[in-house]
Protein backbone atom coordinates (compact mmCIF):
# COMPACT_ATOMS: atom_id res chain seq x y z
CA UNK A 1 0.00 0.00 0.00
CA UNK A 2 1.11 3.11 -1.01
CA UNK A 3 1.66 5.90 1.78
CA UNK A 4 1.37 10.02 0.93
CA UNK A 5 2.80 12.00 3.10
CA UNK A 6 5.07 15.33 3.45
CA UNK A 7 6.98 16.98 5.97
CA UNK A 8 5.14 20.16 5.66
CA UNK A 9 3.19 18.96 8.83
CA UNK A 10 5.96 19.97 10.74
CA UNK A 11 4.48 24.09 10.20
CA UNK A 12 2.33 23.13 12.64
CA UNK A 13 4.29 23.28 15.90
CA UNK A 14 2.28 24.92 18.37
CA UNK A 15 3.85 25.12 21.81
CA UNK A 16 0.24 25.02 24.13
CA UNK A 17 -2.61 23.26 24.57
CA UNK A 18 -5.21 24.38 27.40
CA UNK A 19 -5.07 21.12 29.50
CA UNK A 20 -6.65 21.28 33.19
CA UNK A 21 -6.21 24.99 33.73
CA UNK A 22 -2.29 24.79 32.19
CA UNK A 23 -0.85 25.29 29.18
CA UNK A 24 1.12 22.66 28.52
CA UNK A 25 3.08 21.33 24.98
CA UNK A 26 0.17 19.57 22.93
CA UNK A 27 -0.22 15.95 22.50
CA UNK A 28 -1.04 16.18 18.87
CA UNK A 29 3.05 16.94 18.42
CA UNK A 30 5.07 16.84 15.04
CA UNK A 31 7.30 13.46 16.26
CA UNK A 32 3.92 11.38 15.72
CA UNK A 33 4.71 11.31 12.48
CA UNK A 34 8.28 10.09 12.64
CA UNK A 35 6.57 7.38 14.75
CA UNK A 36 4.63 5.79 11.81
CA UNK A 37 6.87 6.37 9.06
CA UNK A 38 9.85 4.48 11.13
CA UNK A 39 7.08 1.82 11.54
CA UNK A 40 6.09 2.19 7.89
CA UNK A 41 9.98 1.15 7.12
CA UNK A 42 10.50 -1.07 9.16
CA UNK A 43 7.62 -3.64 7.63
CA UNK A 44 8.37 -2.28 4.28
CA UNK A 45 4.02 -1.79 3.91
CA UNK A 46 5.31 -0.16 0.39
CA UNK A 47 6.48 3.73 -0.67
CA UNK A 48 5.72 6.66 0.72
CA UNK A 49 5.36 9.81 -1.61
CA UNK A 50 4.66 13.15 -1.86
CA UNK A 51 1.13 15.01 -2.33
CA UNK A 52 0.13 17.14 -5.15
CA UNK A 53 -0.98 20.69 -4.71
CA UNK A 54 -5.03 20.09 -5.18
CA UNK A 55 -6.07 23.79 -4.64
CA UNK A 56 -8.79 25.02 -2.42
CA UNK A 57 -11.83 24.21 -4.54
CA UNK A 58 -11.73 20.18 -3.39
CA UNK A 59 -11.69 22.23 0.02
CA UNK A 60 -14.53 24.93 -0.33
CA UNK A 61 -16.66 21.76 -1.09
CA UNK A 62 -16.67 21.05 2.75
CA UNK A 63 -15.52 24.28 4.76
CA UNK A 64 -17.05 27.79 3.97
CA UNK A 65 -15.85 30.70 2.63
CA UNK A 66 -16.02 33.11 6.48
CA UNK A 67 -14.24 29.77 7.87
CA UNK A 68 -11.32 29.40 5.32
CA UNK A 69 -11.09 33.18 5.14
CA UNK A 70 -10.63 33.31 9.41
CA UNK A 71 -8.14 30.09 8.86
CA UNK A 72 -5.91 32.22 6.42
CA UNK A 73 -5.85 35.30 8.60
CA UNK A 74 -6.04 34.68 12.45
CA UNK A 75 -2.30 34.28 13.07
CA UNK A 76 -1.94 37.48 11.56
CA UNK A 77 -4.80 39.21 13.40
CA UNK A 78 -4.23 37.59 16.67
CA UNK A 79 -0.91 39.54 16.24
CA UNK A 80 -2.27 42.63 15.13
CA UNK A 81 -4.44 42.77 18.57
CA UNK A 82 -1.17 43.04 20.55
CA UNK A 83 -2.06 39.17 21.82
CA UNK A 84 1.18 37.83 23.12
CA UNK A 85 0.53 34.16 23.40
CA UNK A 86 -0.70 31.31 21.28
CA UNK A 87 -4.25 32.32 19.51
CA UNK A 88 -6.80 30.53 21.61
CA UNK A 89 -10.38 31.16 22.17
CA UNK A 90 -12.09 32.16 25.17
CA UNK A 91 -15.52 33.46 24.13
CA UNK A 92 -18.45 31.72 22.51
CA UNK A 93 -21.74 32.51 21.16
CA UNK A 94 -23.22 30.08 23.86
CA UNK A 95 -27.04 29.38 25.01
CA UNK A 96 -29.05 32.57 24.13
CA UNK A 97 -26.67 34.74 23.24
CA UNK A 98 -26.44 36.28 19.06
CA UNK A 99 -25.30 33.98 16.55
CA UNK A 100 -23.77 36.83 14.66
CA UNK A 101 -19.90 36.66 13.60
CA UNK A 102 -17.43 39.81 15.53
CA UNK A 103 -15.50 41.49 13.37
CA UNK A 104 -12.69 41.42 16.43
CA UNK A 105 -10.65 38.12 16.19
CA UNK A 106 -10.79 37.96 19.75
CA UNK A 107 -14.75 36.90 18.83
CA UNK A 108 -13.93 35.35 15.68
CA UNK A 109 -12.05 32.66 17.01
CA UNK A 110 -14.86 31.48 19.29
CA UNK A 111 -17.57 31.96 16.51
CA UNK A 112 -15.17 29.72 14.62
CA UNK A 113 -14.24 27.04 17.12
CA UNK A 114 -15.71 23.92 19.03
CA UNK A 115 -13.30 24.35 22.34
CA UNK A 116 -10.21 25.98 23.09
CA UNK A 117 -8.02 23.25 23.41
CA UNK A 118 -6.54 23.98 20.21
CA UNK A 119 -4.31 26.93 19.96
CA UNK A 120 -3.67 28.38 15.98
CA UNK A 121 0.19 29.78 15.95
CA UNK A 122 2.28 30.57 12.16
CA UNK A 123 2.12 27.99 10.10
CA UNK A 124 -0.93 25.97 11.26
CA UNK A 125 -2.80 26.99 8.05
CA UNK A 126 -0.68 25.98 5.46
CA UNK A 127 -0.04 22.68 7.57
CA UNK A 128 -3.82 22.16 7.35
CA UNK A 129 -3.70 22.48 3.68
CA UNK A 130 -0.71 20.31 2.98
CA UNK A 131 -2.90 17.48 5.34
CA UNK A 132 -5.95 17.72 3.11
CA UNK A 133 -3.76 17.53 0.03
CA UNK A 134 -2.55 14.34 1.92
CA UNK A 135 -6.01 12.84 1.71
CA UNK A 136 -6.86 14.12 -1.97
CA UNK A 137 -3.69 12.93 -3.16
CA UNK A 138 -4.52 9.20 -1.48
CA UNK A 139 -7.90 9.34 -2.88
CA UNK A 140 -6.54 10.12 -6.31
CA UNK A 141 -4.28 7.21 -5.69
CA UNK A 142 -7.78 4.79 -5.62
CA UNK A 143 -9.24 6.51 -8.46
CA UNK A 144 -6.17 5.55 -10.19
CA UNK A 145 -6.73 1.85 -9.23
CA UNK A 146 -5.21 1.05 -6.15
CA UNK A 147 -7.23 -0.71 -4.31
CA UNK A 148 -5.99 1.13 -0.85
CA UNK A 149 -3.81 3.91 0.36
CA UNK A 150 -2.86 5.41 3.54
CA UNK A 151 -3.05 9.89 3.65
CA UNK A 152 -0.63 10.20 6.57
CA UNK A 153 -2.23 13.32 7.36
CA UNK A 154 -1.36 15.90 9.97
CA UNK A 155 -2.88 17.81 11.70
CA UNK A 156 -5.95 15.85 12.18
CA UNK A 157 -9.36 16.21 10.92
CA UNK A 158 -12.75 14.78 12.19
CA UNK A 159 -13.27 17.34 14.69
CA UNK A 160 -13.57 20.35 12.17
CA UNK A 161 -17.13 21.25 11.03
CA UNK A 162 -17.67 23.24 7.60
CA UNK A 163 -16.66 26.19 10.28
CA UNK A 164 -15.30 25.35 13.20
CA UNK A 165 -11.22 23.96 14.35
CA UNK A 166 -11.10 22.30 17.86
CA UNK A 167 -9.66 19.19 19.17
CA UNK A 168 -6.62 19.75 17.16
CA UNK A 169 -8.49 20.03 13.88
CA UNK A 170 -8.99 22.11 11.40
CA UNK A 171 -9.60 20.89 7.42
CA UNK A 172 -11.52 17.65 7.93
CA UNK A 173 -9.68 15.59 5.34
CA UNK A 174 -11.75 13.00 5.28
CA UNK A 175 -14.86 14.33 4.65
CA UNK A 176 -12.97 16.41 1.90
CA UNK A 177 -11.57 12.94 0.54
CA UNK A 178 -15.32 11.75 0.59
CA UNK A 179 -16.72 14.32 -1.12
CA UNK A 180 -13.25 14.64 -3.94
CA UNK A 181 -14.50 10.36 -4.65
CA UNK A 182 -18.62 11.87 -5.21
CA UNK A 183 -17.34 14.63 -7.64
CA UNK A 184 -15.55 12.10 -9.65
CA UNK A 185 -18.54 10.15 -9.86
CA UNK A 186 -18.97 7.67 -7.03
CA UNK A 187 -22.96 7.67 -5.89
CA UNK A 188 -22.20 6.65 -2.35
CA UNK A 189 -19.13 6.73 0.41
CA UNK A 190 -18.58 5.69 3.97
CA UNK A 191 -16.81 6.65 6.60
CA UNK A 192 -15.74 4.49 9.25
CA UNK A 193 -14.02 6.74 12.35
CA UNK A 194 -12.11 4.24 14.82
CA UNK A 195 -10.35 7.16 16.32
CA UNK A 196 -10.86 6.83 19.90
CA UNK A 197 -13.17 10.43 19.99
CA UNK A 198 -16.55 10.70 18.00
CA UNK A 199 -16.00 12.03 14.89
CA UNK A 200 -18.20 15.10 15.16
CA UNK A 201 -16.87 17.25 12.50
CA UNK A 202 -17.62 14.55 9.69
CA UNK A 203 -21.07 14.00 11.35
CA UNK A 204 -21.93 17.52 11.51
CA UNK A 205 -20.59 17.92 7.68
CA UNK A 206 -22.86 15.06 5.94
CA UNK A 207 -25.85 14.95 8.93
CA UNK A 208 -28.59 15.58 6.38
CA UNK A 209 -27.23 13.56 3.04
CA UNK A 210 -28.25 10.18 2.38
CA UNK A 211 -25.06 9.77 0.09
CA UNK A 212 -22.21 9.39 2.87
CA UNK A 213 -22.84 6.72 5.54
CA UNK A 214 -20.98 7.94 9.00
CA UNK A 215 -20.03 5.37 11.31
CA UNK A 216 -18.21 6.21 14.68
CA UNK A 217 -16.76 4.29 17.71
CA UNK A 218 -15.89 6.34 20.50
CA UNK A 219 -15.93 7.04 23.90
CA UNK A 220 -19.03 7.48 25.31
CA UNK A 221 -19.80 11.28 25.47
CA UNK A 222 -21.06 12.09 28.53
CA UNK A 223 -17.38 11.21 29.43
CA UNK A 224 -14.99 11.91 26.81
CA UNK A 225 -14.52 14.86 24.97
CA UNK A 226 -16.47 16.14 22.21
CA UNK A 227 -19.10 15.76 25.01
CA UNK A 228 -21.35 17.23 22.69
CA UNK A 229 -22.47 14.90 20.35
CA UNK A 230 -21.92 11.42 19.47
CA UNK A 231 -24.69 9.54 21.27
CA UNK A 232 -26.45 6.59 19.78
CA UNK A 233 -29.83 8.48 19.11
CA UNK A 234 -27.84 10.75 17.21
CA UNK A 235 -28.50 9.15 13.55
CA UNK A 236 -29.07 11.96 10.83
CA UNK A 237 -31.29 13.49 9.59
CA UNK A 238 -34.03 14.72 6.68
CA UNK A 239 -32.52 12.54 3.42
CA UNK A 240 -29.60 11.51 5.83
CA UNK A 241 -32.06 9.87 8.37
CA UNK A 242 -30.72 6.53 9.06
CA UNK A 243 -27.07 7.33 7.69
CA UNK A 244 -25.25 7.88 11.17
CA UNK A 245 -24.14 5.46 13.58
CA UNK A 246 -22.92 6.07 16.43
CA UNK A 247 -21.39 3.73 19.14
CA UNK A 248 -20.20 5.26 22.29
CA UNK A 249 -18.60 2.66 24.70
CA UNK A 250 -17.43 3.28 28.38
CA UNK A 251 -14.46 3.58 30.28
CA UNK A 252 -12.35 0.70 30.17
CA UNK A 253 -13.72 -0.79 26.70
CA UNK A 254 -11.38 -3.58 25.95
CA UNK A 255 -11.17 -5.02 22.53
CA UNK A 256 -13.76 -7.99 22.98
CA UNK A 257 -16.39 -5.58 22.92
CA UNK A 258 -15.08 -2.78 20.93
CA UNK A 259 -14.38 -5.47 18.15
CA UNK A 260 -18.39 -6.44 18.55
CA UNK A 261 -19.03 -2.60 17.57
CA UNK A 262 -17.03 -2.69 14.67
CA UNK A 263 -18.67 -6.21 13.76
CA UNK A 264 -22.07 -4.29 13.59
CA UNK A 265 -20.81 -1.17 11.78
CA UNK A 266 -18.58 -3.84 8.89
CA UNK A 267 -22.27 -4.98 8.59
CA UNK A 268 -24.29 -1.26 8.49
CA UNK A 269 -21.55 -0.88 5.87
CA UNK A 270 -21.94 -4.40 3.82
CA UNK A 271 -25.64 -3.36 3.57
CA UNK A 272 -24.71 0.01 2.41
CA UNK A 273 -22.36 -1.05 -0.36
CA UNK A 274 -20.66 1.90 -0.88
CA UNK A 275 -18.44 2.37 -4.00
CA UNK A 276 -15.45 4.19 -1.52
CA UNK A 277 -14.61 3.62 2.16
CA UNK A 278 -12.70 5.61 4.48
CA UNK A 279 -11.31 4.93 7.91
CA UNK A 280 -10.53 7.68 9.94
CA UNK A 281 -7.90 6.01 11.59
CA UNK A 282 -6.86 7.04 15.03
CA UNK A 283 -4.96 5.00 17.46
CA UNK A 284 -6.01 6.66 20.51
CA UNK A 285 -7.85 3.29 21.56
CA UNK A 286 -4.48 2.10 22.68
CA UNK A 287 -4.26 0.96 26.13
CA UNK A 288 -1.46 3.64 27.09
CA UNK A 289 -2.60 6.65 25.27
CA UNK A 290 -2.42 9.52 27.65
CA UNK A 291 -6.01 11.08 27.06
CA UNK A 292 -8.48 8.15 26.33
CA UNK A 293 -10.03 5.44 28.30
CA UNK A 294 -10.02 1.89 25.77
CA UNK A 295 -7.84 -1.00 26.77
CA UNK A 296 -7.18 -2.60 23.15
CA UNK A 297 -3.77 -4.26 22.83
CA UNK A 298 -0.86 -3.49 19.72
CA UNK A 299 -2.17 -7.01 18.02
CA UNK A 300 -5.77 -5.86 18.29
CA UNK A 301 -4.95 -3.71 15.79
CA UNK A 302 -3.64 -6.04 13.25
CA UNK A 303 -7.06 -8.26 14.30
CA UNK A 304 -9.49 -5.13 13.35
CA UNK A 305 -7.04 -4.24 10.58
CA UNK A 306 -7.96 -7.27 8.68
CA UNK A 307 -12.15 -7.26 9.44
CA UNK A 308 -11.73 -4.15 7.61
CA UNK A 309 -9.98 -5.48 4.75
CA UNK A 310 -12.48 -8.60 5.11
CA UNK A 311 -14.83 -6.02 3.01
CA UNK A 312 -13.31 -5.62 -0.09
CA UNK A 313 -13.72 -2.27 -0.64
CA UNK A 314 -11.73 0.81 -2.05
CA UNK A 315 -10.96 1.86 0.91
CA UNK A 316 -8.72 5.25 2.23
CA UNK A 317 -6.86 4.91 5.34
CA UNK A 318 -6.62 8.71 7.01
CA UNK A 319 -4.49 9.47 10.12
CA UNK A 320 -6.25 10.88 12.79
CA UNK A 321 -5.41 10.77 16.59
CA UNK A 322 -3.34 8.36 19.09
CA UNK A 323 -0.86 10.24 21.54
CA UNK A 324 0.93 7.41 23.20
CA UNK A 325 4.00 8.62 20.70
CA UNK A 326 6.56 5.73 20.69
CA UNK A 327 3.31 3.30 19.81
CA UNK A 328 1.66 5.45 17.59
CA UNK A 329 3.40 3.55 14.87
CA UNK A 330 3.23 0.43 15.37
CA UNK A 331 -0.14 0.68 16.04
CA UNK A 332 -1.19 2.37 13.10
CA UNK A 333 0.35 -0.02 10.72
CA UNK A 334 -0.35 -3.08 12.65
CA UNK A 335 -3.89 -1.90 11.22
CA UNK A 336 -2.69 -1.53 7.44
CA UNK A 337 -0.75 -5.13 7.09
CA UNK A 338 -4.04 -6.47 9.18
CA UNK A 339 -5.67 -5.33 6.00
CA UNK A 340 -3.15 -6.45 3.53
CA UNK A 341 -3.60 -9.47 5.14
CA UNK A 342 -7.32 -10.20 4.36
C1 LIG B 1 -8.34 14.75 18.85
B1 LIG B 1 -8.47 13.45 18.06
C2 LIG B 1 -8.51 15.11 27.45
C3 LIG B 1 -8.93 16.38 26.73
C4 LIG B 1 -8.72 16.21 25.28
C5 LIG B 1 -9.05 17.25 23.10
C6 LIG B 1 -8.97 15.91 22.48
C7 LIG B 1 -8.81 16.00 20.99
C8 LIG B 1 -8.66 14.67 20.31
N1 LIG B 1 -8.93 15.06 28.79
N2 LIG B 1 -9.25 17.28 24.52
O1 LIG B 1 -9.79 12.92 18.02
O2 LIG B 1 -7.60 12.40 18.50
ZN1 LIG C 1 -8.95 11.05 19.01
Amino acid sequence: MKTIYTDDHKLRDAKTELYGGTLVPPFECPERMDFVLERLAAVKLGPVEAPTRHGLDPVRRIHDADYLDFLATCWEEWQAAGFEGEAIAANWPARRMTGRRPRHIDGKIGYHSLASETAISGGTWEAAQASADVALTARAVIAGGERAAFALCRPPGHHATGDMFGGYCFLNNAAIAAQAFLDDGASRVAILDVDFHHGNGTQDIFYDRGDVLFLSLHGQPEDAFPYFSGYADETGAGAGEGFTVNYPMPEGTPFERWSEALDAACGRIEDYGPDALIISLGVDTFEEDPISFFKLKSDDYRRYGTRIGALGLPTLFAMEGGYAVAQVGVNTVNVLEGFEDA
